[in-house]
């Protein structure tokens, strides 16, 4: 496909298909978007990030993760569907304007390729990467363990054949040492979001501790309202709270690491839906996931760009 027009966003698709619609999507969009290749995967995969940018160097900006588990199919849809947005609102939603006049905005759609591809090829469930190591049997770290923040705490587990394997030494994996080695070169990101599915819930750290962040009631308070922007949309509750104390223990994991790198508004999306069809969300739900995500993402927007 050579344009953007054909693609479907009520629809899920492979690895091949959403690097064309990026291509696409970045020509038809040049004013705004850019693509930006931060590394290569375990398999030699480009790691892609869009950014939308109405100029200015460094500006402070906003980091959005989709896909890190690969069977998380909705929320690539959910990425893939907010870009359009964002150009869509552009030039006429005054609160999105005014956030890209002074802020810029990264999404990583696929933070995993390699495991997405899998999910297409052999394994629908398929969770971890797909890095190997010589004379260990199985294969695949979870990329959202192997962060240096609390890297081999409690809720993340030592033994490769774990669907929770942490790996052999924090940053061992290229799709986790892309994206610090670019956050950090940058050195003025102010926001994290990184969207798993599925639970329903707006958290934010710890996931190492239970020792609550020095701005705990404000990440509640911003969670709350996120929540309640969330559920005017289709009626959908959600719930919120710190990662620990909320889901579970879980160490070595993305926004730990950007909170303690000094990324206060730090959070982690639990998509759709509650367990009915899990990982396996019928694509009629893909719009209106990411129409209700999306007002709980300017939530957050707006007060990162006010604070
Ligand atoms: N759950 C997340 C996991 O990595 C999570 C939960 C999210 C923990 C963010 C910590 C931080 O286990 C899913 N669904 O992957
Ligand atoms: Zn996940």
């Amino acid at each position: 496909e050579r344009s953007t027009n054909s693609f479907s966003y009520s629809s899920y698709h492979t690895l091949d298909e959403i690097y064309s619609w990026i291509d696409n999507f970045v020509a038809e969009h040049s004013n705004l978007v850019s693509k930006i290749h931060i590394g290569k995967s375990f398999e030699n995969r480009s790691i892609l990030v869009l950014k939308f940018s109405t100029g200015g160097p460094n500006r402070p900006a906003i980091w959005i993760d989709t896909g890190i588990h690969s069977r998380e199919w909705i929320t690539h849809a959910t990425g893939i569907w907010i870009s359009q947005k964002i150009v869509d609102a552009y030039g006429k939603d005054h609160v999105l304007k005014r956030i890209l006049r002074t802020m810029d905005i990264f999404i990583e759609i696929v933070t995993n390729p390699d495991g997405f591809a899998f999910t297409h090829s052999m394994n629908r469930l398929w969770r971890k990467n797909k890095s190997s190591q010589p004379g260990i049997f199985c294969i695949g770290v979870d990329l959202n363990r192997n962060w240096k923040t609390g890297f081999g705490g409690n809720g993340s587990n030592k033994n490769p054949c774990s669907e929770t394997y942490r790996g052999p030494a924090p940053e061992s994996e290229p799709e986790v040492a892309a994206i610090v080695d670019f956050i950090t070169g940058h050195g003025n990101f102010k926001a994290m979001i990184s969207i798993h599915s599925y639970s329903q819930m707006v958290m934010y750290p710890y996931g190492h501790s239970l020792e609550p962040v020095p701005n705990h009631e404000e990440l509640f308070n911003l969670a709350n309202d996120a929540v309640k922007a969330l559920y005017k949309v289709h009626g959908i509750q959600y719930i919120f709270g710190s990662i620990s104390t909320t889901l579970y223990s879980a160490s070595g994991i993305s926004v730990d690491w950007a909170y303690d790198s000094g990324i206060k508004y730090a959070f982690s999306f639990e998509l759709r839906d509650t367990g009915q069809y899990g990982f396996l969300l019928p694509a009629s739900q893909i719009v209106p996931t990411a129409e209700e995500t999306w007002m709980a993402l300017q939530t957050i927007m707006k007060h990162t760009l006010n604070h």
